[in-house]
């Protein structure tokens, strides 16, 4: 399996720990964000959303990283990473999309530069990056239970797409203390080996 992504992209960050959790082997290949080769032909060929990630896989590209974490799932199902009982499913994947669906996406590099050519100054586009993590975390805080993880007893889908996102929160310096049961279940995840395996700093460009 070969994972095109980026060290810092948050997408491709959910996706590393992933394949961790389920011990699979893959090679990955840096896609310069910054340098916009995630618009290259060679990348839209791939992807034709112009985004990392994306896993190679037996001849086959597959994009998005819930739908990859989901495919994990479907072809190697231990560890589960979203539970099959249909209730915490939906929980599950509700807490997994606060961060997927309503803050990431606003945030995207994409998004930041649309805003830049708008004419958006950085330290309001940072404002803005801080806003929507601010509501979102908001909101997740008072969805987690008691722990350690927001899956439970074992991480799981949630905390696959909280931790990137608490790594991009710290680097925007998102105030955290209003989420003590975030920072707690992304610090007990980050010492696991799958998690910091994934981590910006340990597979670095
Ligand atoms: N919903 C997609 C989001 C993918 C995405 O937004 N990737 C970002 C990096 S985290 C990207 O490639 N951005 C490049 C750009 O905005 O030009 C997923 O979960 O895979």
């Amino acid at each position: 399996m070969i994972l095109h992504d980026y060290f810092r992209s948050s997408a491709g960050y959910r996706v590393r720990i992933a394949l961790n959790l389920k011990g699979v082997v893959y090679e990955r290949r840096e896609v310069m964000l910054l340098e916009n080769e995630q618009r290259s032909a060679e990348h839209l060929a791939r992807n034709p959303q112009g985004l990392v990630p994306a896993l190679e896989v037996d001849g086959m590209v597959l994009t998005q990283s819930l739908a990859i974490i989901d495919w994990l799932d479907a072809r190697d199902p231990e560890p589960r990473l979203i539970p099959a009982e249909p209730e915490a499913r939906a929980a599950a994947l509700a807490q997994a999309l606060v961060v997927g669906m309503d803050i990431h996406p606003l945030n995207n590099l994409r998004v930041m530069r649309r805003l830049k050519d708008m004419g958006v100054e950085e330290g309001a586009r940072n404002d803005w990056t801080r806003h929507w993590i601010a509501e979102g975390f908001t909101a997740l805080e008072a969805m987690a239970g008691d722990g350690p993880f927001l899956g439970g007893a074992a991480p799981g889908v949630a905390d696959i797409f909280l931790v990137p996102q608490m790594f991009n929160a710290r680097r925007f310096d998102t105030p955290l203390k209003a989420y003590p049961k975030l920072v707690a279940i992304d610090a007990a995840a980050c010492t696991l080996p799958a998690f910091a395996a994934a981590h910006p700093d340990s597979v670095g460009p």
